[in-house]
């Protein structure tokens, strides 16, 4: 059994519950922020057997898309912050980052 950790943008997070479910996998959606940009994403959690990890991906590949996103650096909190001009840089954020991690035991009550 495999764990898959999914990040991907909470605009893609209703499609991929939704094409879970009828795939008939079970996924746990949780509340996330990303660290680089600070905003919102959802991470799923989907327990899965080994020879359905090809099908959960592809479901995960097929619901989340690439986007470009603007960010405006933060300002430097001391020195030349009166010479700094933030520009805004773009960043290219998902479709989703998948981490697949090995289950030593699941237990269901
Ligand atoms: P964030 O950390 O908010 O990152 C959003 C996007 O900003 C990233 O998209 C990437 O394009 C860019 N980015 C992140 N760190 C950067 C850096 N140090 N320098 C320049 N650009 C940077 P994605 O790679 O698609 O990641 C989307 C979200 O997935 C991330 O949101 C984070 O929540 C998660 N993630 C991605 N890689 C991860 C990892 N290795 N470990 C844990 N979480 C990860």
């Amino acid at each position: 059994m495999k764990l898959l950790i999914a990040v991907i943008q909470d605009k893609d997070s209703n499609r991929l519950s939704n094409a879970l479910i009828k795939e008939g996998f079970r996924a746990t959606k949780l509340a996330s922020t990303g660290g680089f940009l600070r905003a919102g994403n959802t991470t799923f959690l989907i327990g899965i057997e080994d020879d359905r990890i090809q099908s959960a991906l592809d479901v995960i590949r097929s619901s989340c898309k690439v986007r470009d996103q603007l960010v405006t650096p933060v300002s430097p909190v001391s020195g030349a912050a009166d010479s700094y001009i933030p520009f805004p840089v773009e960043v290219q954020v998902g479709g989703a980052a998948v981490f697949v991690l090995p289950v030593e035991q699941f237990e269901h009550f």
